[in-house]
C-alpha cells in the first residue's frame, strides 16, 4: 500500500531533471531542499494526496486512469492521470506549454517510496521516508 506520510529522504539526478525541464537555476537549488512531504490516502481507485514543501501546501483528490490537472511548484501546468500496474503506481502527464511527456511512477521498496520522473530521456528519483 501506499498510504502513509512519506518525507523526502535523497534525490538521484533530480537537479539535472530540474534543468531539462526549465527550472532556473536558483529554483533548482531551492528545490533540491525542499522539505518535500506527501501523505497518500487510497481508498479503492480513489486517492486524496496533501503535499507540503517549502514552496507551498496543497491537497488533491484523484481517481485513478481519469486526467485531472496539476501544477508544479514553478507553476508549469500539468493534465494527466495515474495507473496502478501490479504494485507500481504509473502517471503519464502532458505539459500544457509545449505539449510534451512527463511520466513518473512510485512504487515501494525496502519500506521506502521511490519515485521515478522521465521527461525528454532524462530519469530522476526522490526517494521518500515513512514519517
Ligand atoms: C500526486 O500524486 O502527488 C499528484 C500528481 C503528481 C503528478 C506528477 C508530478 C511530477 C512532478 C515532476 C517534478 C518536476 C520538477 C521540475
Amino acid at each position: 500500500t501506499f498510504n502513509g506520510t512519506w518525507k523526502i529522504e535523497r534525490n538521484e539526478n533530480y537537479e539535472k531533471f530540474m534543468e531539462v525541464m526549465g527550472v532556473n537555476v536558483l529554483k533548482r537549488k531551492l528545490a533540491l531542499h525542499d522539505h518535500l512531504q506527501i501523505i497518500l490516502e487510497q481508498t479503492g481507485d480513489k486517492f486524496h494526496v496533501k503535499e507540503t514543501s517549502a514552496f507551498r501546501t496543497l491537497e488533491l483528490d484523484f481517481v485513478l486512469g481519469v486526467t485531472f490537472e496539476y501544477s508544479l511548484a514553478d507553476g508549469t501546468e500539468l493534465s494527466g492521470s495515474w495507473t496502478i500496474e501490479g504494485d507500481m503506481m504509473k502517471g503519464v502527464f502532458t505539459r500544457k506549454d509545449n505539449g510534451k511527456q512527463l511520466t513518473t511512477t512510485r512504487i515501494i521498496q525496502g519500506g521506502e517510496l521511490i519515485q521515478m520522473y522521465s521527461y525528454e530521456g532524462v530519469e530522476a528519483r526522490r526517494i521518500f521516508k515513512k514519517a
